[in-house]
């Protein structure tokens, strides 16, 4: 792990690092119960990229706007989305503050928190996202905006697009390319010829930053600095973090394109495994310590499991709310 003293983390920092990515972790464990139990239709997992998340959540601050992709389940409940404002997601209830139970699940959205709505063609946040660094710029506030995106869909036009524009206009912008070495079943050598995706910074005359993204200490490092670099004017960042996997790309899918040792290699490059085993190396925090977040977060998760189960679903009446302009039906 980077040396967190070095870029001003404190001890205390680091628990309640580990702590969202392990709130992250358990809701995501528990959707899968869900799905597997025939409760939920669909799950996308943030396992092995919490690292990466709570890294670069750690780093952002109030005001600021973000854009992130389906995967991110832990940055977003950072962020403030709630366990019960994932779980009405899932289960597609009316009070599901994303689309009233609509669209897919992890289409992530939460005005209040400065979390952009999304959409399903892959790419289309950085576009959103970039917009709204213009207008941050314009209004002269102090904060960013960013964007998440794999790297699979970072070969899409919008990513040219966007990135291109946050250059020529020195935005305060930050991608970040959570590179998880997978586009569904395309390993990264049939995805892109580059060594680094970090590298095409240069041709966006941006800042680009290769990072370690199984270290939430160095994410939050890289993301610190782009934000600096960004409120002082020195334009955007493109951050390639490099994370893991670790379920299939969604409860739909059968990964049986890795090899047998990949999969069995999954476990040891689990990131929460990583920091929780190097956090109790360091003595900062103690099995008792752990035993009590743990079952904190299984009351949390039970919690929001139950009331989203028993809550209503939409009526059928709300069948059109939202997906067409208002009254068009009606004028067809
Ligand atoms: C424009 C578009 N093309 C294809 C899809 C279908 N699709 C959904 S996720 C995905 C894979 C994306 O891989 P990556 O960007 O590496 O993200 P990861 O799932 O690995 O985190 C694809 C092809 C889509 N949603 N939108
Ligand atoms: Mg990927």
């Amino acid at each position: 792990m980077f040396d967190y003293k070095s870029v001003g983390l404190e001890a205390s920092d680091l628990k309640t690092m580990y702590k969202w990515m392990d709130l992250g972790r358990k809701i995501d464990e528990r959707m899968w119960l869900l799905n597997r139990a025939g409760k939920i239709p669909f799950v996308i997992s943030c396992q092995g990229q919490e690292a990466t998340q709570i890294g670069m959540a750690y780093a952002m601050a109030e005001g600021d706007i973000s854009s992130p992709y389906y995967r991110d389940l832990a940055f977003v409940t950072y962020m403030g989305m709630t366990p019960l404002d994932s779980m009405l997601a899932a289960f597609g209830k009316r009070d599901d503050i994303n689309s009233g139970g609509k669209q897919m699940p992890s289409h992530f959205s939460k005005r209040e928190k400065g979390i952009l709505s999304q959409s399903s063609p892959v790419g289309t946040q950085i576009l959103h996202a970039v917009g709204a660094a213009l207008a941050l710029k314009m209004d002269n506030k102090p904060n960013i905006a960013m964007a998440t995106v794999g790297e699979g869909s970072s070969n899409q036009g919008d990513f040219h697009e966007g990135l291109n524009f946050a250059g020529v206009h020195d935005l305060p912008f930050i991608c970040v390319i959570e590179n998880n070495k997978y586009a569904i079943s395309v390993p990264n050598e049939l995805q892109y010829g580059a060594e680094k995706l970090s590298d095409r910074a240069i041709g966006y005359g941006m800042h680009g930053e290769h990072v370690d993204g199984n270290d939430p200490i160095a994410m939050y490092k890289a993301m610190k600095e782009a934000r600096t670099r960004a409120l002082n004017g020195e334009g955007a960042t493109l951050i390639e973090a490099m994370c893991t996997r670790m379920t299939a790309h969604s409860s739909d899918d059968d990964d049986k394109y890795r090899t047998q040792d990949e999969r069995d290699a999954l476990k040891s490059l689990d990131c929460n495994l990583k920091f929780k085993t190097f956090l109790l190396e360091e003595g900062i925090i103690d099995e008792q310590w752990l035993e009590a977040i743990e079952s904190e977060h299984k009351e949390l998760v039970n919690k929001a499991t139950k009331e989203a189960e028993k809550a209503p679903y939409p009526s059928p009446e709300e069948t059109y709310t939202h997906v067409y302009e208002e009254g068009s039906l009606n004028n067809a």
